[in-house]
């Protein structure tokens, strides 16, 4: 048995399905004992675009997803997804290329340092020295992957390595493991914060979206009847039907949640990580904040907890909710503030005006979407509308990057959430900038066979830095572009394409694409004047109207 194939058992040991990327030939070993297994090699056409999919699978599912590359230039081209992984705290596993470490016959060809790159972008990058250590090495690189808080982990196979025969080394098995519980002390104390507080507000961040905690997070709000809003990437962990939801902060103050936030005397900030845009500013004067994670808060600038119950987040809730159910008479404090605060962002999102609004895209979007469909934002101007307009129902159904917000994810992200969930409809909304950076999946998507829509706004700008330019004061400059003609395009790749060319024609165009099935692209000019009507003159006017 070579390297390679204690590799790919050890793969296969940890449940790997499938492993996304771009082989090169120091990889033709790991290549060759994938064709042995039970594990799919999906190719994608960038390596960026396989490591999104991976860290996809890992944020969605909880287990590593997996993706592949050469040396140098394709494991280079891993970065950005990595950075993406580490930042959004989702586990993925990568694995890449080298010459041999024995001998050095190419001298110093394509050899780039990569697992010093890969250092400050993963929480662990290694190079396998010899395959004895393989089986340890990969059931390590799943485990620290895997655990909270969740990230990137690197491995790098040389060729040498992966050729060289050896003994069957036995693999280390999984096994499941229970994180700690908050103290009984912790969470005496947080009781009694909640007990003594007069206007509650629940938070819920990032960590609160991690695919085991739904349901007892959901269990939690219901049983203490606290109002809730939630960061970006917070969004769905509690379904707002629950008529406690006061709304997403997407912007860091001034928005019409702020309101409920600023009135707070208390936030109980669950899984909040510090690498989203704020969702509020902390000062000496605001709420006291009480921090429930599974790690500690770090402290910033803008974010000091009072107080912290940290221990496995479920099972914690569940005990502090035994404390304090029933016994909170001032639990709805702020919860008359809602129906206001909703309202106004829910207007003028029926306008039939064409070029669209962002708030009738999102609208249009959200009524074609059944309950547990899903949608993958790419990264620009329209994400702020999705935050901010876009209400969610189920865990993990409206996909975004608010931690590196690179744009390129979309696409890619999409296709994983559509192979993941193939009875449920997926739809990718991406900008004309960002679905460019990676469009080329479409083949990928092609191929594997996925239902999808993917939504491109139209703008012919790198609107929201153009939007930026006009707020800061700059002169309209340097942000515009042309576009292929998009409908070509999708021809081009073999598949439909259409363009919506009224006011009212999106929910339909939608509709129709995702019954027929297969994948689409719908392409729709946007109105971004509203970026500037609301989010700054509205929310600008509306804060001088509460005397700030
Ligand atoms: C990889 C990357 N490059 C640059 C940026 C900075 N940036 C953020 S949004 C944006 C414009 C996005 O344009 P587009 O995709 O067309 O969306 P729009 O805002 O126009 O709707 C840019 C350049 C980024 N976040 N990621
Ligand atoms: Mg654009």
């Amino acid at each position: 048995m070579n390297g390679a194939e204690l590799l790919v058992s050890a793969l296969e040991n940890e449940g790997v399905e499938q492993v996304f990327g771009i082989p090169g030939e120091e990889n033709l070993d790991i290549v060759e004992a994938l064709r042995h297994s039970r594990i799919k090699l999906i190719l994608t056409r960038h390596e960026q675009a396989a490591a999104f999919m991976a860290a996809t699978h890992g944020r969605l599912t909880g287990r590593a997803g997996v993706c592949l590359a050469t040396l140098g230039p394709g494991a280079l081209n891993l970065t950005t997804g990595a950075a993406h992984a580490h930042l959004g705290a989702m586990p993925m596993v990568m694995i890449t290329g080298q010459k041999g470490i024995l001998s050095r016959k190419q001298a110093g060809f394509q050899v780039v340092d990569i697992v010093s790159t890969m250092k400050p972008l993963t929480k662990m990058a290694h190079q396998i020295l010899s395959p004895a250590t393989i089986p340890s090495i990969v059931r390590e690189a799943f485990r620290v992957a895997q655990q909270e808080r969740p990230g990137p982990v690197h491995l790098e196979l040389p060729e040498d390595i992966a050729a060289e025969e050896g003994p069957r080394i036995p693999l280390v098995p999984p096994h499941p493991m229970t994180l700690p519980v908050a103290h009984h002390a912790a969470l005496d104390h947080a009781g009694k914060l909640i007990f003594e507080a007069e206007r509650p507000l629940i938070m819920l961040g990032a960590a609160a979206s991690r695919p085991r905690l739904a349901e007892a997070l959901s269990e939690f709000v219901k049983r203490v009847q606290i109002p809730f809003f939630n960061t970006q990437m917070g969004k769905g962990a509690v379904a707002d039907e629950s008529g406690l939801y006061m709304g997403t902060a997407a912007l860091s103050d001034h928005d019409y949640v702020h309101q409920a936030i600023d009135h707070a005397d208390l936030i109980i900030s669950i899984g909040h990580d510090t690498v989203e845009k704020p969702p509020f500013i902390m000062g000496p004067h605001g709420p006291k904040v009480l921090h429930v994670g599974y790690l500690p808060a770090s402290v910033e600038e803008i974010y000091f907890p009072y107080s912290e119950l940290i221990g496995d987040i479920g099972p914690s809730l569940t005990l502090l909710a035994d404390r304090i159910e029933g016994k909170l008479p001032r639990a709805g404090a702020l919860l008359p503030l809602r129906q206001q605060i909703l309202a106004r962002i829910a207007e003028r999102a029926e306008e039939s005006r064409y070029p669209l609004t962002p708030q009738r895209i999102v609208h249009d979007v959200r009524q074609i979407m059944p309950e547990d469909g899903i949608v993958c934002l790419d990264n620009g101007m329209y994400k702020i509308w999705f935050a901010r307009n876009y209400r969610t129902r189920v865990a993990n159904t409206l996909l975004l990057d608010n931690a590196l917000a690179t744009m390129g994810a979309g696409l890619p992200s999409a296709i994983m959430a559509a192979m993941l969930y193939p009875t449920r409809r997926v739809l990718a909304v991406c900008g004309d900038g960002g679905f460019m950076m990676n469009s080329q999946e479409l083949e990928t998507a092609v191929r594997v066979g996925v239902n999808l829509v993917v939504l491109v706004l139209e703008d012919n700008a790198y609107g929201m830095i153009r939007w930026k330019q006009d707020a800061g004061g700059f002169a309209d400059f340097g942000m515009s572009f042309g576009n292929p003609d998009f409908i070509a395009y999708a021809m081009a790749y073999g598949i439909k394409g259409s363009r919506v060319d009224n006011g009212d024609a999106l929910a339909p165009a939608l509709e129709k694409a995702f019954a027929s099935g297969g994948l689409h692209l719908i392409t729709v000019p946007v109105d971004y004047s509203e970026n500037t009507r609301v989010l700054i003159d509205e929310l600008c006017d509306y804060a001088i109207g509460k005397g700030e």
